[in-house]
């Protein structure tokens, strides 16, 4: 290490006096004018962490869906995972060193996390649409060089195909070619090949109007369109050119205000969606003749998806173990009709994709889904060997088409992370292929009505839980009054949680009526406050 050429670097990026961050369920995030130690430093972490594991590490500048004057930065691991949690330690004091420590916090990690500092080092980078990102990411690049890492900067892409790109290129291809050509490709060719599989026809059936959050998703929708069969026509609303960013649309808001978002114009059942604004979320809606707006969450996203692969692996007669893994958002609805109905095991995690990627890593099919649309489906490398082998060498011609879908799902499903783009595409095709109608789909099962809030509170961290977060430790005396709030109404559940992204505390409250949710989550109660 050049402590010379380090010192002058970091003094271009210097952190402010007594700023303290935490790399959280979601990496670094606030407002993008505190960002610019940080992003030079997790430059400098990506180099190490590259090293440590010898393999290409990938670093993505967003915040996702919140507003557009934040920004935030969260590093990928090998094979497109979350950094692993032993290193969010690291990536947490060498943000916060002072410039004087910044040489000694790196001896130490690199001591700690056995780094060999001759190895060579190999980083991925990509950055959303924000105006603050370019710059920022200009910042990692000092890291990144002033350790002597190589990098290739994708510039703007989603965050799940910077997820993608890295799991490609450490799998020397055998995941896909690391270049956006060849996710289109990938993606289009399993769609394509699915979906003729498909009975139905009709314009209407593959027409969707997209709500892009004025984020990254509108461009890479835009590229991606002549890659996509004929018969799929998009609509994209939201593409940037002249809204804010996530300001009044996008995934989360539509999911947290349970209402169409602004600048698309819906007609009575049109099957709409909208990607929040780094493209790794999706929600779907339509509203009915009467005006009636209805949300399509992750839990009826990882229920249509369930449906569909467990009629599949039942047609190609494997004992493949399924399970669906979502965290305490989930709505009651969706648990009890997964497990009663469609006899599908459910897990449920703490919040943050980390968690639910992880557990589902544990089944031969592990579909995991936040309610808030974020998920994908993991298949093992024995069921998807499994699957292959059937798709070529099944001589009954039942169980051989319906290995051949389960193959192209495995294929168009973006493995690494939850992507908009993708899931998207899979929803797509499960409709296609099921000729289910959005209403039909939203029929399944009927939600329980539900408010999620978030309060200030003096210390977040006063609230610690239990049981995947659904219970409250501390402070004393809280989980007493939320369940004796609880007890008052039918199918009611409700919990309290700090935030790992935002500095507040969440309230989720679920009720067999609406009116009963709005009894149920008096803020000042529910939190004590
Ligand atoms: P926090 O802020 O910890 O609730 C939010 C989402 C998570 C996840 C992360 C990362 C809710 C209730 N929480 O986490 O599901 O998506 O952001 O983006 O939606």
């Amino acid at each position: 290490m050049d402590s010379e050429a380090l010192k002058k670097y970091s003094s271009l990026h210097p952190k402010p006096a007594g700023l303290t961050l935490q790399y959280g369920t979601a990496g670094f995030r606030t407002k993008a004018e505190q960002l610019d130690h940080v992003m030079f430093r997790m430059g400098l972490l990506a180099v190490l962490r590259s090293k440590a594991v010898a393999s290409t590490i990938g670093i993505m500048v967003t915040a996702s869906h919140n507003p557009e004057e934040d920004n935030g930065v969260k590093l990928v691991d090998p094979l497109g995972e979350m950094l692993h949690p032993s290193w969010e330690e690291y990536a947490t004091q060498l943000a916060n060193a002072e410039e004087n420590e910044l040489q000694q916090t790196i001896t130490v990690i690199c001591q700690k996390a056995a780094v060999n500092q001759h190895k060579d080092a190999s980083v991925f980078i990509g950055r959303d649409t924000r105006p603050s990102s370019e710059k920022l990411s200009q910042s990692v690049i000092d890291g990144i060089f002033v350790l002597g890492g190589q990098y290739h900067d994708y510039g703007l892409v989603t965050t799940p195909q910077l997820h993608y790109m890295v799991c490609c290129q450490n799998t020397q291809g055998q995941y896909g070619k690391a270049t956006l050509e060849g996710y289109y490709e990938k993606l289009s060719k399993a769609f394509t090949e699915l979906i003729k599989q498909s009975s139905s026809s009709g314009e209407s059936q593959k027409h969707l109007k997209i709500d892009c959050a004025n984020g990254i998703g509108a461009l890479k929708l835009s590229e991606m369109e002549p890659y996509f069969p004929k018969e799929m026509l998009i609509q994209l609303y939201n593409d940037g050119t002249k809204g804010k960013l996530n300001h009044l649309c996008g995934a989360d808001f539509v999911k947290v205000h349970q209402k169409p978002p602004r600048g698309l114009d819906m007609k009575p059942n049109e099957r709409c969606c909208s990607f929040d604004g780094d493209a790794d979320r999706i929600i779907y809606y339509y509203q009915d003749a009467t005006g009636l707006f209805h949300l399509i969450d992750g839990d009826k996203i990882a229920t249509l998806i369930s449906i569909f692969l467990k009629e599949l692996l039942a047609k190609v007669g494997q004992t493949l173990k399924m399970a669906v893994v979502q965290t305490a958002y989930a709505n009651g609805s969706s648990t009890r009709y997964l497990e009663e109905t469609l006899k599908v095991p459910v897990h449920c995690v703490k919040t943050g994709v980390k968690h639910l990627h992880h557990k589902a890593q544990e089944f031969d099919v592990g579909v995991y889904f936040e309610a808030n649309g974020h998920g994908t489906v993991l298949f093992s490398k024995a069921a998807e060997t499994k699957i292959r082998e059937l798709a070529k060498e099944e001589k009954d011609n039942e169980k051989r088409e319906a290995a051949k879908m389960l193959e192209n799902m495995i294929d168009l499903i973006n493995q690494t992370v939850g992507d908009a783009v993708s899931d998207m595409l899979v929803i797509e095709a499960i409709l296609a292929l099921k000729s289910l109608t959005v209403q039909q789909w939203d029929a399944v099962y009927t939600d329980l009505p539900n408010r999620l809030l978030k309060i200030q509170v003096a210390d977040r961290r006063v609230i610690d839980t239990t049981d995947a977060e659904r219970r409250a430790v501390t402070p004393p005396g809280l989980q007493e009054k939320i369940d004796a709030l609880v007890k008052k109404y039918k199918l009611s559940r409700a919990f309290v949680r700090p935030s790992g992204t935002e500095d507040v505390v969440r309230i989720y409250a679920e009720a067999d009526t609406q009116n009963r949710i709005a009894e149920a989550v008096d803020t000042k109660e529910a939190a004590g406050t």
